[in-house]
C-alpha cells in the first residue's frame, strides 16, 4: 500500500491515527543496527574459535584498539565492554569524587556512570543552538565538592571545548568528554577523541559504528591509559597480582570482531546516514515549526541522529501529537532525551529543585524527535516518513481534535 496513492481506489488512504492503515506493516526503529559483511565476520568468529581465546586481551581486541587511536589520532585506546563502563571507569581513574557537572540533556548512562560510584552529578542546562552544556551556566554550579565536567558531544556535534578548558583549569577540575554519539566527527578540525583528560565511545548496537556492546576510552595520557587497562580487569598487573581497584569492563572477542567490519565500513555508513539526512532535509526543511539538527559541513560529522525540533508556536501539532501520529504508522521516531535527567529516578527525587536552573533543557526535550536512519533506512523509506508528517501537518486540525478526544475518553 504506497501512501501518496491507492490505485484501486485512487485515492489517499487516511493517516492511520484518523483510522487508515498504518503505512509499515513493520515497525520502522529509531536504531536499527547496521550490519557489516557477515562472510568477514564469520571468518573471524571461526579464527577465534581456531585460538580459543574468547575474551581478556585477544587479539581482535588489539587490532579494535590499535585501528581506533590510529583513526581518532590518539596514543592509547582502551577497549571495553561498553559505554556506560567506560564512563564509570574514567571517572574512577581520573578519581573523581564529590560532584561532577554533567548536562541535564543526555542519556541517563552519563549520569548513572557517576551516581553508580557515589559521585553526585549536578545537572547543567544546555546552550540551545548545540543542545550541548552551555558553559555560560557552568560556573554558578561550581562549589568546593566539584572535582570534574564532563561535556557530551550530542548528535556528534562538538562542545564548546575552549570554554570548557578555560573553565576546568581556572577551577581545577578534570575532564572527561562523553563521546558516545560522536565517532568519526571532528571539532576545529581534530577527531572529537583527543579532547580533555580522556574521551569515551559507545559501540552499542545502535550505534552506526557496533560492537554488538561495546565502548572504549582514548587519551593522550600514557600513566591514564595504563591505570585504566588495569580498572578494565580488576586490577591484575599479573596473574596473582592485583594493584587498584578494578571492575570487568572486558570486551570479547566476539564484539571486537563485530567492531572491526563495521569499522570496515564506516566511510559507506556515513554515507548512507548523510544521503538520509538530506533527504529528510529536503523532505522537511519547509515546514513551518521544524527546526532540525544541522552538522557543520566544515566538520567530520557521522549523521548518525536525525534530531529535529517542534516548535509548538509555529508547529501546527506539536511534538507529542506528531509521535502519535507517526507511531500510529509503526514509525517508532523516539522523543531522546526526554525528559532529561533531574526528571528521572533516582534525580528526581535526590533533586527536585534541579529543573529550576534548566529552562532550555526543558524546552528542548519537550520539543526534540528522533527519526530513523541507518543501513536499514532507504532514501525512498525516508520520502514516506516525510509524507507522513506533511500529511499530519495539513490535517492537523482533525488529529488534535481525535487526539483530545481520545484523552477525554479515557480520562
Ligand atoms: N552516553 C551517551 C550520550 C549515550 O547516548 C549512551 C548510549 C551512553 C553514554 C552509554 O553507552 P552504552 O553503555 O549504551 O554503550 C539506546 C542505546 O541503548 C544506548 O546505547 C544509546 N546511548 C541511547 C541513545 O539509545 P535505548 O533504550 O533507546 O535502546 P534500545 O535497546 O531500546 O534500542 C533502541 C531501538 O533500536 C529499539 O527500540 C529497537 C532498535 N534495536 C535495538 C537493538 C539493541 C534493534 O532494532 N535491534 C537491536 O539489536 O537506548
Amino acid at each position: 500500500m504506497s501512501f501518496i496513492y491507492n490505485v484501486q481506489t485512487r485515492r489517499r488512504p487516511a493517516l492511520a491515527i484518523l483510522g487508515g492503515p498504518p503505512l509499515f506493516p513493520e515497525r520502522l526503529h529509531v536504531g536499527r543496527p547496521n550490519i557489516g559483511n557477515r562472510r568477514a565476520f564469520l571468518a573471524r568468529v571461526n579464527d577465534m574459535f581456531d585460538r580459543r581465546w574468547l575474551s581478556n586481551d585477544g587479539p581482535f581486541v588489539k587490532e579494535l584498539e590499535a585501528r581506533i587511536a590510529n583513526f581518532v589520532g590518539v596514543k592509547h585506546c582502551i577497549a571495553i565492554c561498553n559505554g556506560t563502563v567506560a564512563l564509570e571507569i574514567a571517572a574512577r581513574a581520573l578519581d573523581l569524587e564529590g560532584e561532577v557537572l554533567v548536562p541535564a540533556f543526555t542519556f541517563i548512562a552519563t549520569a548513572h556512570a557517576l551516581q553508580w560510584q557515589g559521585i553526585t552529578p549536578v545537572f547543567v542546562d544546555i546552550d540551545p543552538r548545540t543542545h550541548n552544556i552551555a558553559p555560560a551556566a557552568i560556573e554558578r554550579h561550581i562549589t568546593a565538592r566539584t572535582t570534574g565536567i564532563i561535556g557530551v558531544h550530542l548528535w556528534g556535534r562538538p562542545c564548546d571545548t575552549v570554554a570548557l578548558d578555560a573553565i576546568a583549569t581556572r577551577h581545577h577540575l578534570k575532564q572527561i568528554y562523553d563521546a558516545a554519539h560522536a565517532f568519526g566527527c571532528s571539532h576545529d578540525g581534530r577527531m572529537i577523541g583527543s579532547f580533555g583528560a580522556c574521551e569515551i565511545f559507545s559501540f552499542h548496537a545502535t550505534k552506526f559504528v557496533n560492537s554488538f556492546e561495546g565502548g572504549a576510552i582514548v587519551t593522550n595520557d600514557a600513566a591514564l591509559a595504563h591505570r585504566m587497562r588495569l580498572m578494565r580487569n580488576f586490577g591484575f598487573v599479573d596473574y596473582d597480582r592485583v594493584e587498584d581497584v578494578g571492575t570487568n569492563g572486558k570486551m570479547t572477542e566476539i564484539c571486537a570482531a563485530m567492531g572491526l567490519i563495521s569499522l570496515d565500513e564506516l566511510g559507506d555508513l556515513i554515507a548512507i546516514n548523510r544521503l538520509n539526512h538530506e533527504a529528510y532535509r529536503r523532505g522537511l526543511g519547509d515546514l513551518p515549526g521544524l527546526s532540525m539538527v544541522r552538522f557543520d559541513p566544515a566538520e567530520r560529522s557521522n549523521y548518525q541522529y536525525v534530531a529535529v525540533e517542534v516548535i509548538p508556536e509555529a508547529a501546527p501539532l506539536d511534538r507529542d501529537e506528531l509521535i502519535a501520529v507517526l507511531h500510529a504508522e509503526n514509525i517508532l521516531a523516539r522523543r531522546y532525551f526526554w525528559p532529561g535527567c533531574h526528571r528521572m529516578q533516582p534525580y528526581r527525587s535526590l533533586q527536585p529543585k534541579a529543573g529550576e536552573l534548566l529552562q532550555e533543557t526543558e524546552r528542548v526535550a519537550s520539543q526534540i524527535l528522533v527519526l530513523p536512519t541507518g543501513q536499514a533506512v532507504s532514501e525512498r523509506t525516508v520520502a514516506k516518513v516525510c509524507n507522513i508528517i506533511r500529511a499530519a501537518f495539513r490535517d492537523a486540525a482533525r488529529i488534535r481534535a481525535r487526539l483530545n478526544a481520545t484523552k477525554l475518553a479515557a480520562s
